[in-house]
């Protein structure tokens, strides 16, 4: 549990090394999708960015992901999962910050980091938690984590986190690819598009795990697109 984030949990190591191997291989091995800044993969429906819905079914999730999403699910107490975005971020990429479509997806949202560490903001009307997000492990977003705050990666080459006797350190990103699972609840478009107004934090980044005032969330607030 992330004490400043009701309803994040956050598994440090929830898959083996070999696992991460092993998975970065099979994604690897796929054809990505190029239409956003960073490259990605969908499985189970493909989300259409644009109307913030889901487009085509692709059936159930290959039995390499199934597996995982099977074990996800049952550690965050989820319905089982049937829709999954891959997301590879270079240095330097990041996803704006939002919220996961109500509309769309189930009360549950969980993603596996592979590959590298990163940096993850967690922004509500009054604070930013920046959240280190170690690879291979596992954050489930549910209740306020899922619906009243929003999360993003800022797109920089590095991150500030905290080092020896107090101090803080840059630690130089590398590519991370992210697994995050979902359940589809509708298919259809939202009625409206949802809006949060505001802007994003103009301030400087924080170190990792403490929290710090922020502007109010951003607009980009309905779906995995920014
Ligand atoms: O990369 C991540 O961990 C998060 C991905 C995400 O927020 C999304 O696809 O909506």
């Amino acid at each position: 549990m992330v004490d400043a984030v009701r309803g994040l949990t956050y598994t440090p190591e929830f898959i083996t090394a070999e696992e991460e191997a092993a998975l970065l291989a099979r994604i690897g091995e796929q054809p990505w999708r190029s239409q956003l800044k960073r490259r990605v993969q969908h499985y189970g429906y493909v989300y259409d960015y644009a109307s913030r819905a889901l487009a085509s079914g692709l059936g159930p999730l290959p039995d390499w992901l199934a597996d995982l999403a099977a074990r996800v699910a049952s550690a965050a107490g989820s319905q089982p999962f049937d829709q999954v975005i891959v997301n590879e971020y270079t240095p330097g990429q990041g996803i704006g910050a939002h919220v996961d479509s109500p509309h769309a997806f189930g009360p549950v949202v969980a993603t596996v980091s592979l590959g590298s560490n990163v940096v993850m903001d967690f922004a509500n009307q009054r604070t930013t938690v920046p959240v280190d997000l170690a690879r291979r492990s596992l954050a489930c977003l549910s209740g306020p984590a899922r619906n009243a705050w929003t999360h993003g990666i800022a797109a920089r080459q590095s991150d500030r986190v905290p080092g020896p006797l107090g101090s803080l350190v840059r630690r130089a990103r590398g590519t991370r690819v992210s697994i995050t699972f979902r359940t589809v609840v509708s298919r259809a478009s939202p009625p409206a598009l949802q809006t949060l107004s505001g802007a994003l934090p103009a301030a400087p980044q924080p170190p990792a795990a403490s929290a710090q005032p922020a502007a109010p969330p951003p607009s980009c607030a309905a779906g995995p697109a920014c």
